[in-house]
C-alpha cells in the first residue's frame, strides 16, 4: 500500500553527526523523501507527539531528550512515501530497545541507553498507519510535502505569514 511515515533525527543523532549515514541507511528502503525539515520542538510539540506515553515512568525525561535538553535542541523531521513505508522504515530503524535492536539495523549500530534509563535511539519513526497521519500532521503543514496523501482544505484566510524582506 501506498504509505508516508513520519521519521526523526532525534537531538542525539543530530550530536552524534550521524544524519549522512541514518540517510544512506534509509535511502536502502528506495522510498522517496516528500519532506524535510530543522525543528527546534518545544515542549508542547514533544508532548502531544508522545501523548499516549504520558502515564509512564520515562515520559518527563523522553520529552528532555526530545527537546534536546541533552544534545543539540534540534530535530531533523522527514517525511518518507512509497509501498509499505511505514514498515519499511520501522524495519531499518530496528527495535525500540538500542540493546535489543539488531546490531546492523540503525538504533542497533548507533542507540544507547543512558545509566538514567533514557533509550537514546537516534531515530523516530511512526509506528502504524494512524500514528503515521497523525504524527504526520503534527509536524508538518500541507505545503511543507510535495505529494499529498491525507485531504486538504483551500485556505481562503488571509492569515499573517513570515516572509521574507
Ligand atoms: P518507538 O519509538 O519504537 O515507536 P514507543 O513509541 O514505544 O517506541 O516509545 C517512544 C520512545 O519512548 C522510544 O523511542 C524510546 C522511549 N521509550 C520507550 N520505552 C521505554 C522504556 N521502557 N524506557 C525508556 N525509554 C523508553
Ligand atoms: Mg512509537
Amino acid at each position: 500500500m501506498l504509505e508516508q511515515t513520519l521519521i526523526l533525527i532525534k537531538p542525539d543523532g543530530l550530536t552524534k553527526s550521524l544524519t549522512g549515514n541514518i540517510l544512506t541507511r534509509l535511502s536502502e528502503t528506495k522510498l522517496e523523501i516528500i519532506g524535510a525539515k530543522m525543528v527546534r520542538v518545544s515542549r508542547e510539540l514533544a508532548v502531544e507527539h508522545y501523548g499516549a506515553l504520558k502515564d509512564e515512568a520515562f515520559f518527563e525525561e523522553l520529552i528532555s531528550y526530545i527537546m534536546g535538553d541533552y544534545h543539540k535542541k534540534k530535530v531533523m523531521a522527514l517525511v518518507y512515501g512509497g509501498e509499505d513505508a511505514i514498515q519499511k522504515v520501522r524495519a531499518i530503524c530496528g527495535k525500540t530497545n538500542p540493546e535489543e535492536a539488531d546490531s546492523v539495523s540503525i538504533r542497533g549500530a548507533y542507540g544507547r541507553i543512558t545509566t538514567k534509563g533514557v533509550y537514546e535511539n537516534v531515530i523516530h519513526a511512526s509506528a502504524n498507519e494512524e500514528d503515521a497521519e497523525r504524527e504526520i500532521k503534527l509536524w508538518f503543514t500541507p505545503e511543507d510535502i510535495i505529494e499529498d496523501i491525507y485531504s486538504t482544505n483551500k485556505n481562503e484566510k488571509n492569515i499573517k505569514i513570515k516572509e521574507w524582506a
